[in-house]
């Protein structure tokens, strides 16, 4: 397929860009971290979705390569942010399941780079999907505790979105769930969408989880996540997705 030729060249063609989103502490309203998110800027077509560009990523095994450079940037970044801004500052990185599951891959390798860096595991977060839990295969909980052992935290994307596997939240050691922005959206006084939110945020913080909320649009839905004791909220309200430069003035604004 053409537009995967085009992705084996966009690497060396440096057609990638990573954008950072704030992540923002709702009691407060200080940006603690940021999520990390490709875009590819495609010569003729211009920018290209990850939704469109992963998956052939995936398919032709060119996502390993992807996801180191996601990585390699996130460590520059993060090590920035920590010396420049906030010493506890995190960087949250997308792993898609393939990623995630690939054998042979370990995390002791991004640990041995922080750590020349100057940085620990805890710089970065790891967002990975639900559904994996499900498959409970030796490589998933192999690919949690390396982690775990390297303290990178683990954060559950669009949570509540597929099997909501609650039991696997007590069975692994997760960090953080990301309420799907599919809730956040029709967030009203007494909606069923401010309930499921509510029990999730209970539920999550019983479980030592902090909860992140994504697709914060308005200053209602952040007042409302704020007062169910939400811990962070993400989405345009704050800011939408920033090429590298402007979050960083962005952060330093604040500080
Ligand atoms: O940023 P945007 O809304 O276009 O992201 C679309 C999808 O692409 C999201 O599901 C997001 O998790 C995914 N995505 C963004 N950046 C990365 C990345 O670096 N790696 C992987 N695997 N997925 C990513
Ligand atoms: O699947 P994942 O949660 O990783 O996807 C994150 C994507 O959601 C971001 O890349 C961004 O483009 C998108 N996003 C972030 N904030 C908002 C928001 O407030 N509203 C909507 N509609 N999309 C958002
Ligand atoms: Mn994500
Ligand atoms: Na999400």
């Amino acid at each position: 397929m053409r537009l995967t030729n085009d992705l084996r060249g966009a690497l060396k063609g440096n057609q990638f860009k990573l954008y950072f989103q704030p992540i923002v502490h709702l009691a407060t309203g200080r940006i603690h971290k940021a999520e990390a998110l490709i875009r590819w800027e495609h010569p003729q077509r211009g920018l290209v979705s990850p939704l469109e560009f992963i998956p052939l990523a995936e398919a032709s095994g060119l996502v390993v390569a992807i996801g180191e450079w996601v990585f390699h940037e996130s460590a520059r970044w993060v090590q920035h942010w920590r010396r420049e801004v906030d010493p506890d500052f995190q960087v949250s990185i997308n792993q898609s399941p393939l990623e995630f599951q690939r054998e042979g891959a370990s995390y002791a390798n991004w640990l041995r780079t922080l750590q020349q860096l100057g940085l620990p595991g805890q710089s970065l977060v790891v967002e990975i999907t639900e559904g994996l839990l499900l498959d409970a295969s030796s490589t998933v909980t192999d690919k949690l505790l390396q982690l775990r052992d390297a303290g990178i935290q683990v954060a559950l994307d669009d949570f509540g979105t597929g099997y909501s596997s609650l039991s696997y939240l007590k069975k692994f050691d997760i960090d953080y769930l990301k309420i799907d922005r599919s809730f956040t959206r029709n967030l009203a006084p007494e909606s069923s969408d401010m309930a499921l939110s509510d029990a999730i945020i209970v539920m999550a913080h019983k479980l030592d989880l902090k909860v992140i909320a994504e697709g914060v649009e308005t200053a209602e839905q952040r007042d409302l996540l704020a007062a169910a004791g939400c811990d962070y909220g993400q989405g345009y309200l704050f800011a939408r997705p920033l090429p590298a430069a402007d979050f960083d003035t962005l952060l330093k604004t604040q500080a």
